[in-house]
């Protein structure tokens, strides 16, 4: 694991406001598959295709079985040191917003609460009509249900080609950030990668935590590359311990 940089350490022990924008690479080590890992392909198909309204449109039973096989994969596992280091700053830090790609939900088991959730939460189920939502089913959908105004259920989560409801929200977290955290993720869906450059623009120093480097890289001002599960702990050690 590269050497923490001081800067990096001392930056986070100063910092007023943090906010945060992680992606799957978070969850990677819990055992939750990343979209575009070796793991990510799901039976053969590529997430990514299964994560639009048009897959769901074409065939609810097939997207509903992929979507089944994530929440029993999320049920299954446990938050890791990586959730875990994020809730501390958040405990230790006047004011941290974390804005999350992920939708399984583990950053809350960890005890997050000031919590963005820009992509929707696997578990929630809504009407693809009226966007309803629907508590009364169980977590894993046995088969593709109706809404009472006769529309499809669906996962309450963003799709591909659908609008990010929550992005202005995560904007409204920016203005003041003296540190913002790249944690787990290939910074290629938008319009959530483009938080990072919007809060260094607004003044923040930006620091990405993942395995290898993504196209923010070379624009931040620290890279720690090796698994979060390790450098977010030792990142906390360093700084507050
Ligand atoms: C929008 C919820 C407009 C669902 C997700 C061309 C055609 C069509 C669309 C587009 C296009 N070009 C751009 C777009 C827009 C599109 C987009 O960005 N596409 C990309 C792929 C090119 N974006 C959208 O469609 C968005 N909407 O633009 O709407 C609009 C506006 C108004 C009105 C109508 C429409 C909506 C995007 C949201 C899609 N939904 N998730 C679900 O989860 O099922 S996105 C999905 O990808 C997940 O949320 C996931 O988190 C996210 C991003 O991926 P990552 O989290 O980064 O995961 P990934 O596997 O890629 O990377 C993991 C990283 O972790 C890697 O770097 C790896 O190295 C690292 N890692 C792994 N293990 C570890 C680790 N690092 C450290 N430690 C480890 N242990």
């Amino acid at each position: 694991m590269a050497e923490l940089d001081q800067d990096l350490v001392d930056a986070l022990r100063k910092a007023r406001k943090i906010a945060v924008l992680s992606g799957a690479g978070l969850s990677a080590e819990s055992g939750v598959p990343t979209f575009r890992g070796p793991e990510g392909l799901w039976k053969n198909h590529d997430p990514t295709e299964l994560a639009t309204a048009e897959a769901f449109r074409r065939d609810p039973a097939l997207v509903w079985e992929f979507y089944n096989w994530r929440r029993e994969k999320v049920l299954s596992v446990e938050p890791n040191g990586a959730h875990r280091a994020l809730v501390d700053i958040e405990a230790r830090v006047s004011e941290c917003t974390h804005i999350t790609q992920n939708v399984d939900g583990l950053s809350q088991r960890a005890g997050a609460r000031r919590l963005i959730e820009l992509h929707g939460n696997l578990f929630a189920t809504i009407c693809f009509d009226c966007r309803r939502p629907r508590t009364d089913l169980p977590e894993i959908v046995p088969h593709p249900s109706y809404c009472e105004c006769g529309g499809l259920m669906r996962p309450g989560v963003v799709w591909f080609g659908e609008s990010v409801p929550a992005f202005e929200t995560a904007l409204a977290a920016l203005p003041g950030t003296d540190l913002f955290l790249v944690v787990g993720t290939s910074a290629l869906v938008q319009p959530a990668a483009s938080l990072a450059m919007i809060a260094k623009q607004s003044g923040a120093h930006v620091a990405e935590f993942n395995l290898e480097p993504t196209p923010l890289t070379a624009s931040l001002d620290f890279a720690v590359h090796g698994p979060v599960g390790t450098t977010l702990p030792a990142l906390m050690a360093a700084a507050f311990h």
